[in-house]
């Protein structure tokens, strides 16, 4: 596995770092910094699936709503929590009991835990309709997914521009798009010290799912 080892503000603030993947079958770079560990893999799904319209017709997409200086707020996609059972999540104020694994879900799960070596309970599934829908700057650091989780984020339809900035310091932006058929995976303190989010982009016409699959605890009425 090639990793690039980031230097301390480097990126210019507005335009950010930008970050060419040459196209390729194995995990290629990102960031190595301070315990903060995120790897892009390129064609992690293969090419002979209709991966994005399998989901599609197999997710039951709901409206989530986001807590926001008080208010709460339709969020700016819809969203879809499946699990294993007692992988319940509290996100912004509301807690989410798991749906059950769908096919397509299950199946790129096991293809997950085959390559990466790491087990997945749960998985978050977001659809951005277009470059109108977005998610904001956060960290995924709810106790229930331990101190060091590993989120495995599978994109599928539409490129995005996905960010990272450091927490301290976090002026200098990192800029990288994700593929159809990608896999990008945060590990290490990555939710501890950086945030990430997924900037508006008008130009973006076309739809994009996204899963972030977590190992989270489990909590079971016994
Ligand atoms: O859509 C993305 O690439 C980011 C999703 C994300 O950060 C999340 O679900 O927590
Ligand atoms: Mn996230």
């Amino acid at each position: 596995m090639k990793r690039i080892r980031l230097e301390p503000s480097t990126a210019d603030a507005n335009q950010g770092e930008l970050f060419q993947c040459d196209d390729g079958e194995r995990p290629q770079m990102l960031l190595e910094e301070q315990g903060s560990i995120v790897d892009y893999w390129p064609n992690f799904l293969s090419r002979s699936s209709d991966w994005f319209a399998s989901l599609e017709a197999e997710i039951p997409w709901q409206q989530h709503h986001v807590r926001l200086f008080g208010r709460e707020l339709a969020a700016p996609r819809l969203s879809s929590w499946h699990g294993d059972r007692g992988a319940s999540y509290r996100y912004s104020g509301t807690r989410y009991e798991p749906q059950p694994w769908t096919p397509t879900l299950a199946r790129i799960r096991a293809q997950l835990e085959r390559e990466l070596g790491v087990g997945f309970n749960a998985v978050l599934a977001n659809r951005y309709k277009d470059g109108n829908d977005a998610m904001g700057w956060h960290c995924d650091d709810e106790p229930e997914l331990g101190s060091e989780p590993v989120i495995a984020s599978i994109s599928l339809g539409a490129s995005r521009d996905f960010q990272l900035k450091r927490k301290l310091r976090g002026r200098a932006v990192i800029n990288l798009a994700l593929a159809d058929r990608s896999l990008l995976i945060m590990r290490g303190h990555c939710q501890r010290d950086w945030l990430h989010g997924l900037p508006r982009r008008k130009g973006v016409t076309q739809a994009r799912i996204n899963l972030t699959f977590r190992l989270i605890e489990v909590m079971l009425d016994l």
